[in-house]
């Protein structure tokens, strides 16, 4: 059986990578944070016992910023595959602490890289890299367009990527960035654009809530939908050579036309419930990202399937249904 450690678990992708590697037979480590409230939620579902035999999922505490707890973990679990997608993944909160940012999101990816190296374990990494690393570039963005960061997050991902390239040029490791596009789900967290939308849609058609407070209508995003990405992270392990991919569906969206697609599929004009609040602006903002995935497709044969229009309707159902409407 192969074992796969997933940092970041208990979060968007990690808990629809879990489905995916136990369907194909994996046996999952997965590290969460000690919390004084429950935070695996998304992954309650796949909870076993730890008594009971033929684990398919096993469970640590640990932490990015605790590197001699990812040395022990490393040698304990001796994984096939890393996927490293553990974060401090809201860019505007990385304005309000840019210092955690760069600890957890950008060195948390040195001191696992380096307790693999430590160990010695033959193993495949995974780094979760994002669209934001091009920031002010403008699109189409690819494998090969240059980076320009725009906020602290988008600095501690693109030296996260060049720590991961590093290790595969400096010492052979099997390392791969994947360079997602933003991807959603019912699972995104609640203070994201899409969730933030699609719920609050919901909850007003149900008349639990009147207004939904929002920042710049005007970005950009390529916006799919995060379980089909994350097929596209565990194929690129299995690639032959670790190189790494962008995946995106290629199309542009924007915050304004994904507010539309949410309110129509529940029946309501979006600019009568949608106020302005600039607390949501950041101080620098990504206009544009559109991704061209073009390499996944050829190399990989991954493409995505569910375009943002469907995606928006996919969120705001999940919405309804969990208010029971
Ligand atoms: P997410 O839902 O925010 O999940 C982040 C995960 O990281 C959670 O499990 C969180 O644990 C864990 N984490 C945060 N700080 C940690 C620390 N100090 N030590 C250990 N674990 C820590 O993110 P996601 O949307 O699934 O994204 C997964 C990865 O892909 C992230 O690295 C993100 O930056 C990157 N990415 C995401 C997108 C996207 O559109 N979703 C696009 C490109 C790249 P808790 O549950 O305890 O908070
Ligand atoms: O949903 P967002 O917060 O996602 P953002 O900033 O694009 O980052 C996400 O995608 C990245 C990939 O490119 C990931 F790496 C990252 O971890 C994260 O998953 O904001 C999307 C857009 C922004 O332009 C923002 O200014 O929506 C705009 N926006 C407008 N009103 C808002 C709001 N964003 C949030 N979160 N909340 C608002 O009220």
């Amino acid at each position: 059986m192969k074992r796969a450690l997933i940092t970041g678990i208990t979060g968007q992708d990690g808990s629809y990578l879990t489905e995916l590697l136990i369907s194909k037979g994996y046996q999952v480590h997965g590290i969460i944070r000690r919390s004084s409230t429950f935070n695996t939620g998304r992954i309650d579902h796949l909870y076993q016992d730890p008594h009971e035999t033929d684990q398919r999922l096993v469970l640590h505490y640990g932490d990015l910023t605790d590197s001699s707890r990812l040395v022990t973990l490393i040698e304990k679990i001796r994984p096939d595959e890393v996927y490293h997608l553990a974060a401090q993944s809201h860019v505007r909160v990385s304005f309000d602490e840019p210092e955690y940012t760069g600890n957890t999101t950008g060195v948390g990816t040195t001191r696992l890289l380096e307790a693999i190296r430590m160990v010695g374990v033959d193993t495949r990494y995974y780094q979760a890299s994002s669209s934001e690393m091009f920031g002010a570039t403008p699109p189409p963005q690819d494998e090969d367009t240059p980076f320009y960061p725009r906020s602290p997050y988008g600095a501690a991902k693109v030296y996260g990527y060049w720590m991961a390239r590093n290790y595969r040029e400096a010492h052979g490791l099997f390392a791969v960035n994947g360079i997602l596009f933003n991807h959603e789900s019912p699972r995104r967290g609640e203070t994201f654009v899409t969730r933030k939308i699609a719920r609050a849609a919901a909850r007003i058609a149900a008349g639990v809530e009147e207004n939904v407070y929002l920042g710049n209508l005007d970005a950009v995003r390529d916006w799919g939908y995060a379980e089909e990405y994350v097929e596209g992270m565990w194929r690129m392990l299995q690639a032959d050579q670790a190189t790494d991919y962008v995946l995106a569906t290629g199309t542009a969206t924007t915050v304004r036309e994904f507010t539309q697609y949410c309110f129509d599929r529940v029946g309501l004009d979006w600019e009568k419930h949608v106020r302005f609040d600039e607390t949501y602006l950041r101080p620098t903002e990504v206009d544009a990202l559109i991704g061209d995935a073009s390499k996944a497709q050829t190399e990989l044969g991954w493409k995505a399937q569910t375009m943002p229009e469907q995606l928006a309707h996919l969120m705001t159902d999940a919405e309804r249904h969990s208010l029971g409407i």
